[in-house]
């Protein structure tokens, strides 16, 4: 009998709320993001996550880490205080120190080999103690693109063609010790900050740089407040769409397909169009006035890979797994 009063109390706050009562009975995806509404990832998965799964749940995003502050997100899905989040292989190294292989620099070549490796076998183990442990899945891989270095400085003032080039540069890089690590291998001296924060460091001058993908430049509008980005490459990016396990297994099978085909098509999309900016904003941003360049390459893989060797990161890397996501290469 409680049951049937609290089913009719539920009804009569729903027809109260203008809202069909099977409305009710939805599950809710909340995503926390410290990127952007207009960021291709947030876009895709906005436009094509949340419409396939909409007969069983809402998606509902948070942007610019207005829900979740970065890095804290994982945490959050854990404790069952979040659902979804667009996780980045150096957060999931705080918890598993073997992820940070994928954060490596000049690790991974292109967006097609991230979803080789992504697919492959290989990550399973990776998968299965994020699960297990963590209570998180690791749905699907979107690309984020190729990381770059982006300074305040004017090529007048300071050129940038090798590693020792960056030597006292004050360049931000992402909270976690991956990403510092990845700071101080470029030859930089690295500021960890959250996203949210940098454009005003820039503006006032509190960091010399940043290093994001071109699309990231222009969506956080960074190209107001530098002026050269030089073209490292240093790290081709990538993020997993992580969701809450506990959600996961309430899901029927045919509801676990749908989610999981609805991240594979949404990392897809925004992967297109992540891949289209990164062509397209090169003329764009010597629009606006920046200097874009390529500097040595080759002496920043080299001195990027020599910091990797014999590090704390390498060592937590499974035997094997570097030679497994080289022979996925090009
Ligand atoms: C950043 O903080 O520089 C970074 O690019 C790190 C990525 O892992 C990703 O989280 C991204 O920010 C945010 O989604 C904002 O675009």
């Amino acid at each position: 009998a409680r049951r049937t009063l609290l089913a009719a109390a539920a009804a009569v706050v729903a027809l109260s709320a203008g809202m069909p009562a099977e409305a009710q009975d939805k599950i809710t995806l909340r995503m926390s993001t410290p990127a952007s509404e207009t960021d291709q990832r947030s876009i895709a998965l906005a436009e094509v996550f949340g419409p396939a799964v909409a007969d069983f749940a809402v998606y509902e995003p948070h942007y610019n880490a207005s829900l979740v502050a970065q890095g804290s997100e994982l945490e959050s899905i854990a404790s069952g205080d979040l659902e979804m989040s667009i996780a980045s292989a150096q957060e999931l190294a705080t918890f598993f120190p073997e992820f940070s292989i994928f954060a490596t620099g000049y690790v991974h070549q292109d967006a097609a080999h991230q979803v080789r490796v992504f697919n492959d076998p290989l990550m399973d183990p990776f998968k299965k103690k994020v699960e297990d442990e963590l209570g998180v899945k690791l749905l699907s891989v979107m690309y984020l693109g190729r990381r770059h270095v982006n300074l305040r400085q004017t090529k007048d003032e300071l050129t940038v063609m090798k590693p020792e080039d960056l030597a006292g540069v004050n360049l931000r890089m992402p909270g976690t010790d991956a990403w510092q690590f990845l700071g101080k291998a470029l030859g930089a001296n690295p500021t960890p900050m959250a996203f949210t924060e940098v454009y005003t460091a820039l503006q006032t001058a509190s960091v010399d740089g940043q290093d994001n993908p071109l699309p990231t430049v222009v969506d956080a509008k960074f190209y107001e407040v530098t002026n050269q980005i030089i073209l490292t490459s240093h790290l081709v990016d990538l993020n997993y769409i992580a969701f809450s396990k506990e959600v996961w297994d309430s899901l029927t099978p045919e509801q676990q397909k749908t989610v999981q085909d609805a991240a594979d098509a949404a990392a897809e999309a925004g992967r297109q169009a992540q891949l289209k900016k990164e062509d397209e904003l090169v003329a764009f941003l010597k629009e606006q006035g920046l200097e874009i360049y390529e500097p040595d390459l080759e002496a920043f893989r080299t001195h990027v890979q020599n910091e990797y060797v014999g590090s704390k990161f390498a060592e937590a890397w499974p035997e094997g797994v570097l030679e497994k996501i080289n022979a996925l290469g090009n």
